[in-house]
Parts: C-alpha cells; sequence; structure tokens
C-alpha cells in the first residue's frame, strides 16, 4: 500500500512513522508513506492556504487551490487513480473510524489524507475531490494530522505481512468487538497480588475457555453496545 498525507505541518509525522511497527512495515516494504507540504502546491508567493471566509464570520477557510493540486500532483506522478484510490479528508463530521472501517481501507492499495486546519475546508474540497470523510471520535483537535496518524496505524497494522499472523487473527475474528481478556506475567506472586492460577495450569484447552469467557464478562460489563453487536453475528 501507498499512502500520501498532505499537511501544513509535516514534521508532526516524523517520529510516529519512524518507530515501532509502521517503521518495520514501511522496511519491509508492506507501506510507503509519503508526506507532503501543502505549501509546497500554492501559486502565490507567501504560500498561502487559507483565507476569509465569503459571507463574513470570524476564523479562516482552507483554499480548495493549494489542495486540488496536491492531490492532481500524486496522483500524476504515480499515475493512481479509479478503484484502488481512496481521498479521505480528516474532519470531525466523518463517519467514525472503528475496526471495520480500518479493514476496509487496508484493501486499498492507494489512500490520499488530507488533514484540514482552522474553522474549515472550501466545501467544494469535500464535495468534488474527496472520496470519504473520516473522524476518529466526536472532540474537535486543532488539525486533521492526529487523526490521519491514528487511521494510518489502525491500517498499516491490518496489511498483510505486517503483524505477527497470532495477532492478526485475533482481532479479524471479532472485528474489534470482543475486549481483551485479562494478561499476567511474571512474577506469579507480586506484592502478595496473585495471578489467577488456571494460568498456571499447563492446561491450554481451559486456559482458553477461561479467556474466552472473561473477555465476554469484560465487553459484557463494560462495553454493553459491542456486546449486543457480537450476540447478532452469530
Ligand atoms: N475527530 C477530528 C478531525 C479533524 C479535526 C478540522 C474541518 C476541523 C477532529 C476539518 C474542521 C478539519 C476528528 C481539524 N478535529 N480538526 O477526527
Amino acid at each position: 500500500m501507498r499512502i500520501d498525507v498532505i499537511t501544513i505541518f509535516p514534521n508532526m509525522f516524523k517520529a510516529v512513522l519512524n518507530e515501532s511497527i509502521i517503521k518495520r512495515a514501511q522496511a519491509k516494504n508492506k507501506v510507503k508513506i509519503i508526506i507532503h507540504n501543502l505549501r509546497d502546491y500554492t501559486l502565490d508567493k507567501h504560500r498561502k492556504v487559507d483565507d476569509r471566509p465569503f459571507g463574513g464570520g470570524a476564523g479562516m477557510v482552507m483554499s480548495p487551490e493549494p489542495i486540488f493540486r496536491a492531490v492532481e500532483a500524486i496522483q500524476a506522478r504515480c499515475r493512481i487513480k479509479g478503484k484502488g484510490l481512496r481521498i479521505i479528508l480528516l474532519t470531525p463530521q466523518g463517519k467514525q473510524l472503528d475496526q471495520k472501517l480500518a479493514k476496509r481501507l487496508s484493501r486499498y492499495k492507494n489512500l490520499i489524507l488530507i488533514c484540514g486546519h482552522y474553522e474549515g475546508i472550501d466545501e467544494r474540497v469535500r464535495q468534488y475531490l474527496v472520496d470519504e470523510e473520516i473522524s476518529i471520535g466526536d472532540y474537535v483537535l486543532t488539525g486533521g494530522e492526529l487523526p490521519a496518524m491514528v487511521l494510518i496505524d489502525s491500517v498499516v497494522r491490518l496489511i498483510p505481512g505486517v503483524l505477527g499472523k497470532r495477532k492478526s487473527l485475533k482481532s479479524e475474528s471479532f472485528e474489534g468487538n470482543l475486549l481483551e481478556y485479562p494478561q499476567y506475567t511474571r512474577p506469579a506472586n507480586f506484592r502478595g497480588m496473585h495471578v489467577p492460577p488456571i494460568l498456571l495450569s499447563g492446561n491450554h484447552p481451559a486456559i482458553e475457555v477461561w479467556r474466552k469467557k472473561a473477555a465476554l464478562k469484560r465487553t459484557k460489563e463494560r462495553r454493553p453496545d459491542l456486546f449486543k453487536k457480537l450476540l447478532k453475528r452469530k
């Protein structure tokens, strides 16, 4: 997969994308992530990316020209278009990201992520350029950069060969609707706090049953909304 990001803060991405699993995925050529500075696609000498809203009012609006030019340049350079490409705008007004949406996005060949700022974006970007608006949750941030990084992380770990087999299978089987069972590591007795004895028994079928029950119990208690979805699927 190739992911192009359009942003006015390219430096924000470097630390996050060049560490851990995403770094390894890039090294293994499972994903290529390219960060573009929106200002490089402006036409005026001040590299302005925003302007005052028509009709008046406070704040600034992101101009359509640099965003259209950036997307067109990315498409031209790599001859990417059509069904394998998804152009995404990160916005609080979008469809909320969940495991199922991340899974669907992980099947595209190319993603172009547009990070918005200020009070908003010229509506023509949404209407004529963007395929899909995505939100990472019901809260407002200063920009779409953190949401873009969250989306990238959730998608990249689902690309085949990025994670170890066990983890990816687990997340697939319940599509994120089952919470994790409690986990423990050494020591078995930490300051008088004991690990459940079943986990020390070596009886692996019994351990699997315990874990499944614990995961279902936890999901039912903490996320009744997810628990209902689990019941519906069966
Ligand atoms: N909840 C999110 C995304 C972006 C954002 C912005 C229009 C504001 C939160 C376009 C308005 C972008 C989210 C930038 N805040 N702020 O996913």
